[in-house]
């Protein structure tokens, strides 16, 4: 096979999109199909500041890699978990990537900030490592999004990802979590807006994005993934894509086009309609998910208040 562009000896043959590139024109391709998510979609522009939720692994660092070379001003956030080494591991490839490209990177750790940890939260809470670590994450990147001033979101979600969790949701029939599938979600009160510029590319892509761009990044899965469901969901999409190549784009994209619109919320009813009396972020009680978490993992330590986050 040779390249579709160029017609140059390959470096990836994508089965799904009936193509094979050469270097050049395989990164041009990732670049091209995330321009073409973030047009499609409507997600940002130029003149929007974005953070994107930087975890270490192949695909946040592309996302973020891709960003800047498509000129697009774009920090980083990265967050330590409290995972042992493979929390360590990640902030530190996150750290290489800011220091190699210049770029600017936030960083703040659950321990020192909050006095607890990811597998500490699971085990006083009793909830599955994930659910905790999810629920710190989407508080923690929403709320610097919201005091620092940046305009989204962007999470290096791929393919794969949503197409598992499209799925997991679908053969459960998940009304609420089909209405939030789409790979844009608008600001609301209390919350910025979110994109997953990545949802045209695969795993395998963002893999060998990273390789050709010589993008160090952790391998390893994180050792809490044990029993998530999302990793059985893409193992069976994946034996399903090497019968059928291209099945994965036609089910996310043929539920976007032909069924989303049919599991919209109905006129928003605004549940979450207090500020948490200790940060600050929307509650549907005095004290929002995240500080009840926190309180029950650290229950001796006061947390930070309104003024105070990382004191
Ligand atoms: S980091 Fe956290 Fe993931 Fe580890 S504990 Fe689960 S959610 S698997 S992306
Ligand atoms: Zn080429
Ligand atoms: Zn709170």
């Amino acid at each position: 096979m040779r390249c579709r562009v160029c017609k140059g000896p390959i470096v990836i043959e994508l089965r799904q999109h009936n193509a094979a590139f050469c270097e050049e024109h395989f990164l041009r391709f990732c670049r091209d199909q995330t321009a073409r998510s973030i047009k499609k979609f409507d997600m940002f522009g130029t003149d929007d500041r974005i953070l994107v939720a930087v975890s270490g692994g192949k695909d946040s660092l592309a996302l973020w890699d891709i960003l800047l070379d498509l000129g697009y001003t774009a920090d980083g956030l990265v967050l330590g978990l409290g995972i042992g080494e493979y929390s360590e591991s990640s902030t530190e490839f996150a750290r290489t990537f800011a220091r190699d490209r210049d770029a600017t990177l936030h960083e703040i750790n659950l321990q020192e900030s909050y006095r607890f940890d990811v597998p500490t939260a699971a085990r006083e809470t009793g909830r599955v490592p994930c659910s905790a670590c999810g629920l710190s994450k989407r508080h923690l990147f929403d709320k610097t999004a919201l005091e620092l001033g940046y305009d989204v979101v962007v999470t290096g979600h791929n393919l794969d990802d949503e197409a598992a969790v499209l799925f997991g949701n679908t053969i459960r029939w998940k009304d609420d979590y089909l209405a939030r599938q789409a790979p844009v979600l608008p600001a609301r009160a209390g919350f910025p807006r979110k994109a997953k510029p990545l949802v045209r590319l695969g795993e395998r892509e963002m893999a060998a994005y990273c390789l050709l761009r010589g993008i160090d990044y952790i391998v390893e899965e994180c050792p809490m993934a044990e029993g998530n469901k999302h990793l059985e969901y893409k193992a069976l999409l994946n034996e399903l894509e090497r019968t059928s190549p291209g099945a994965k784009m036609q089910f996310y994209f043929g539920f976007l086009d032909r069924a989303a619109r049919h599991f919209e919320p109905e006129d928003a009813v605004e549940h979450l309609i207090s500020a948490c009396v200790r940060c600050g972020s929307p509650a549907n009680g005095e004290v929002c998910s995240f500080c009840r978490l926190a309180e029950r993992a650290a229950p001796v330590v006061l947390l930070p208040t309104r003024s105070g986050r990382d004191s």
